[in-house]
């Protein structure tokens, strides 16, 4: 086989994902556990569930979504080649509207809907998720501006209050629309609970479709991991949900996702870049990174995050990019 030195590195980069990925199978079973007692009376629950074959409830749970994501893990695993972190750009290139600059740090959330029952015991579950209220004001917009420094060469997007609670017409073929998150079930999560998660980070190049590229680096939380902390509702047959749909606070901008891509390993939940908490420019306080996709696929500032079975447009999409988005 001929020596390809890039093919080379991706080969052991995988085997290093892979020999990773096993460890974390284990430690899977510590996070959900971890996970479940986090929810306080869930642990004592626990102790008391009944068992079911060789394992206890919870335990079996976490079992089910090991084996439904194992469905899309296992076999050739395609990895974006990655950097040595130093050679991420110094000065990154900024590209998006629709970044809300005007957010109030305060009033930022994510939001997580498409959970297992499990979720009802959590102590950040919602019954009604839109009942929460980002806030936007222009009292923020300096402050923004002052910590994005040379970053802030974009147009400014000022507006009022914004009522997520707005309902939603659910024969809408665009199921998020500018200015409305529609109502769901979820819990209403913190930075501090990403922060709980295992942290991971690395340099892939990024690239915009409009024709440049950079490296970049990112830190944050595994989509799987996080995935593993707050599971979705698994499908009656057992398999994930298969897709993700993703928007920010204002919903004006939107992505969804196939869950094997939500799955992979290097798709992460970011709130870092460079190693520093991420600039409002870059999608403080969350984005989304996906390096076998092109930039118009990795969202900047979500705050709602959805399991569904139903494909989610893209913003994009509507104005005839590919909804793949793949590189
Ligand atoms: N919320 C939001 N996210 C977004 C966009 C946007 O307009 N709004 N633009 C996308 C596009 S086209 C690109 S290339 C990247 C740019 O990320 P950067 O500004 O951190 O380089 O953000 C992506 N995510
Ligand atoms: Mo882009």
């Amino acid at each position: 086989m001929a020596t390809d030195p890039r093919r080379a590195s991706i080969e052991a980069n995988n085997k290093e994902v892979h020999a990773e990925a096993s460890r974390r199978t284990r430690r899977s079973f510590v996070v959900a556990g971890a996970a479940v007692a986090a929810a306080g009376a869930g642990f004592i629950a626990l102790l008391k569930s009944r068992p079911i074959g060789m394992l206890r409830e919870p335990m079996r749970k976490a079992e089910e979504l090991n084996r439904a994501i194992a469905e899309h893990v296992i076999g050739e695993t395609a990895l974006a080649p990655t950097y040595p972190l130093a050679m991420a750009a110094k000065r990154a290139r900024l590209n998006g509207m629709g970044l809300r600059r005007d957010l109030d740090p305060a009033s930022w959330r994510l939001q997580v809907a498409g959970l297992s029952h499990e979720a009802e015991l959590h102590p950040r579950f919602m019954s009604d998720l839109s009942e929460w209220k980002f806030r936007f004001s222009e009292e923020f917009v300096a402050r923004n501006l002052e910590l994005d420094g040379e970053s802030a060469n974009q147009p400014i997007n000022v507006s009022k209050m914004v009522d997520s609670a707005a309902k939603l017409d659910p024969r809408d073929p665009l199921a998020f629309i500018p200015e409305r998150l529609p109502s769901a079930a979820g819990l209403l999560l913190a930075m501090e609970d990403l922060k709980k998660l295992p942290f991971t980070e690395y340099a892939t190049e990024f690239k915009c479709i409009e024709g440049w590229s950079q490296i970049m680096h990112f830190g944050g939380v595994r989509f799987i991991d996080f995935m593993k902390a707050f599971p979705p509702m698994l499908n009656r047959d057992g398999s994930l949900p298969k897709y993700v749909a993703m928007a920010t606070a204002d919903g004006a901008y939107f992505a969804g996702y196939e869950i094997a891509a939500m799955v992979h390993p290097q798709t992460l939940l970011c709130y870092q870049m460079s190693g520093e908490e991420l600039l409002p420019a870059h999608g403080w306080p969350l984005r989304l990174s996906m390096p076998l996709k092109y930039g118009y696929k990795q969202i900047k500032q979500i705050a709602r995050i959805t399991y569904t079975n139903q494909r989610p447009i893209d913003y994009w999409e509507q104005f005839g990019y590919d909804w793949h988005g793949g590189l």
